[in-house]
């Protein structure tokens, strides 16, 4: 359930910045004759013309939806130009839309803290700039405002067309507008200065909101499109959410929202002004009941996080109709493909960024064949994910297995799948720049020593059930994630909340004192940290919307995907490493052939403090991390 975040007591200046039909845009870029002509990019299917997944706005002024398929969007609009996405491996290729998002993720990124929240969204925290530019450079004179910038929509403005620009000139240089109001202005200057630079120097346009919160500045962002801001002044808020069903917010799209609309009647988010802070906390409890309370008066204390790369990678297919999936071959064939290419990914993710990915999820949509209309679904596996694309494929394999097991309750009965994605998430940064290993571990921050937790003493997990083949399994994800599936559409994983419940049952065991570096300590001390700030807001990880849970899930929903969640952005796992929650890793659990799949140095840096000629334990490993360094299993 949504939990409300303490807010900060200085006003901040937040964007949240969305590019305009961005795959059309991205192929306009590669074939400029496209450009101002009606065209939609369709995925890779061959069934009454493919699914659209973009369409641009001239299409759009011909009545083309996303939700069409190509032989429809002819029908409409006869001139539409149907562009594929390319194809690698019998399935989408998003690589091309991927580095051209990062393209922009650049440019804007150098103005302030920067969250990558999909693939062409990014949220920035533009607080100081806006501050520094209040100082050094105020905006006081109309007539010098960037015309991009007098372009802005203000809500609250009046909204005469013949003088908008003019009264936005004049908002944004105003004398007698309070601090707030003064940070904005120079927030829509600066985020106006982006825009234009990310046109000039990549070809995309971008549309923007900004306001004094996250939440604020999401709801507005596309409020105008394509290529147009909108600001939203304190002074506005009450107005503008008075209006805003909902089901449109984050967090509200599924049985929350729902339960507002059936239980208190609440269609509007304005019209949840009328319940007391006590009343909506007796309903759905203190948290959540907080946070609606706020969230009422455009109240949201959720930071930016600083995050350029995004926080999972998936591959994903879809098998509708006659191609669905019918038998165990066909599906090891897909997986097979599937996490092969995510293989790839996150192994380049680790040459390229330093940074490992710790989860294995695997999701899939399956129906029974006597049962057509069972609401059951086939639940979401998770295990520590193994680098190498022979482990990752027999891993998935494994999850799979799993999943099916549980789906069909025992029953002999034939079944298909119509959709199969692969995720890894939890992914953390390897620390560059190596320090020693005992600098860490007797360094003045760690009283106790680092430690990892070990499964020979953990007592039996209840959860763990799922565990047919040796290996943690654990039902839906520990971390929400962004995936990108095969048909280029994106789903959010839901938190499990046995994830942290389960961590915490772990029991340490010491680490040797050993001579060498860091790295590796580092990144897993802070896998661990992240275990504890997960802990700590465990009932915030929980809470992350299910399936159908939002306008992006059920969007994917209508378009035949695995919707796992719906929020776009996610929240942050990846705290520091902290003293105070040290704990004991133990170098014999490493698994030689792992290592071997490190970077170089941090592969000297293990080969310096690992035993060569011990023999890799076959226990059971209890967490994550230990997993991750887990025996291969032939
Ligand atoms: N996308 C997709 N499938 C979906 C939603 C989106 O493949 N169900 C891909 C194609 C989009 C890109 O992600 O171009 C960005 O999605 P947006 O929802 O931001 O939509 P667009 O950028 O296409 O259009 P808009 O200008 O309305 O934001």
């Amino acid at each position: 359930m949504p939990v409300a975040r303490p807010e900060s007591q200085e006003p901040r200046v937040i964007a949240h910045v969305d590019m305009d039909c961005f795959y059309v845009q991205v192929e306009q870029r590669r074939n400029p004759a496209l450009r101002g002509q009606p065209t939609a990019v369709v995925q890779y299917n061959d069934w009454k013309g493919g699914g659209l997944i973009a369409v641009s706005y001239e299409a759009r002024g011909f009545g083309v939806k996303r939700s069409m398929r190509g032989d429809e969007a002819k029908r409409v609009c006869p001139g539409i130009n149907l562009v594929q996405v390319p194809v690698a491996r019998g399935k989408a290729d998003l690589n091309l839309y991927r580095s051209a998002g990062s393209e922009v993720v650049a440019i804007l990124a150098s103005k302030g803290k920067c969250e990558r929240a999909s693939i062409d969204e990014v949220y920035l925290d533009l607080t100081d700039a806006a501050k520094e530019m209040l100082l050094q450079a105020p905006p006081d004179s109309p007539e010098e405002i960037l015309i991009e910038a007098a372009k802005s929509n203000i809500l609250g403005l009046p909204s005469d067309a013949s003088e908008k620009e003019k009264n936005v000139r004049a908002w944004l240089c105003r004398p007698d507008a309070d601090y707030e109001d003064k940070l904005l202005a120079c927030g829509a200057i600066i985020v106006a200065q982006l825009r234009v630079r990310v046109l000039e120097e990549t070809q995309f346009t971008c549309s923007a909101g900004i306001a004094h919160n996250k939440m604020l500045a999401k709801l507005v962002s596309g409020m105008h499109k394509p290529a147009q801001q909108t600001v939203v002044p304190s002074s506005s808020v009450q107005d503008f959410l008075a209006s805003i069903p909902v089901k449109k917010m984050k967090q509200l799209g599924g049985k929350l929202g729902s339960s507002l609309q059936d239980d208190l009647g609440v269609e509007t988010i304005g019209d949840l002004l009328s319940f007391t802070e006590e009343k909506l906390q007796e309903q759905y409890g203190v948290n959540t009941g907080t946070w609606l309370w706020k969230i009422a008066r455009g109240i949201s204390g959720e930071e930016v996080e600083d995050r350029l790369l995004p926080k999972s990678h998936g591959c994903g297919k879809t098998f509708p109709g006659p191609k669905a999936l019918k038998n165990s071959a066909s599906v090891k064939g897909w997986l097979d493909q599937l996490c092969e290419e995510l293989s790839e990914r996150i192994q380049s993710d680790l040459n390229q960024n330093k940074r490992i990915a710790q989860t294995l999820t695997l999701h899939a949509r399956a129906s029974k064949e006597n049962e057509r209309d069972s609401t059951k679904k086939f639940p979401s596996k998770s295990c520590p994910l193994r680098y190498g694309t022979g482990k990752i494929q027999e891993d998935a394999m494994k999850l799979f297995q799993s999943g099916l097991h549980d789906f069909l309750e025992s029953q002999n009965t034939g079944w298909s799948i119509t959709s199969l994605s692969v995720t890894a998430s939890k992914i953390y940064d390897i620390p560059s720049g190596t320090s020693s290993i005992l600098r860490y571990i007797k360094g003045p921050s760690s009283a106790a020593s680092p430690a990892i937790p070990d499964s020979s003493s953990v007592p039996e997990d209840p959860s763990l059930d799922n565990n047919v083949y040796g290996m943690p399994i654990h039902e839906e994800q520990c971390e929400p994630s962004i995936s990108e599936q095969e048909d280029g559409k994106r789903y959010s994983g839901i938190s499990a909340k046995q994830c942290s419940a389960n961590e915490e049952k772990r029991i340490s065991k010491k680490l040797p004192e050993v001579k060498g570096t860091s790295s590796i300590l580092k990144f897993l001390s802070r896998g661990q940290s992240a275990l504890h700030e997960k802990r700590k807001s465990n009932e915030l990880i929980c809470s992350h919307p299910g399936p159908g849970s939002s306008s992006e899930a059920n969007r994917a929903e209508e378009l035949n995907v695995p919707a796992q969640g719906a929020d776009r952005s996610s929240t942050s796992s990846g705290a520091e490493p902290s003293g105070s929650n040290a704990w004991m890793f133990n170098v014999e659990d490493i698994d030689p052939a792992v290592v071997k799949e490190l970077p170089p140095e941090i592969q000297r840096e293990i080969q310096g403090w690992t035993r060569p000629s011990k023999q890799p334990s076959t226990k059971r490993r209890g967490s994550t991390i230990s997993s991750y360094f887990q025996p291969a299993r032939s």
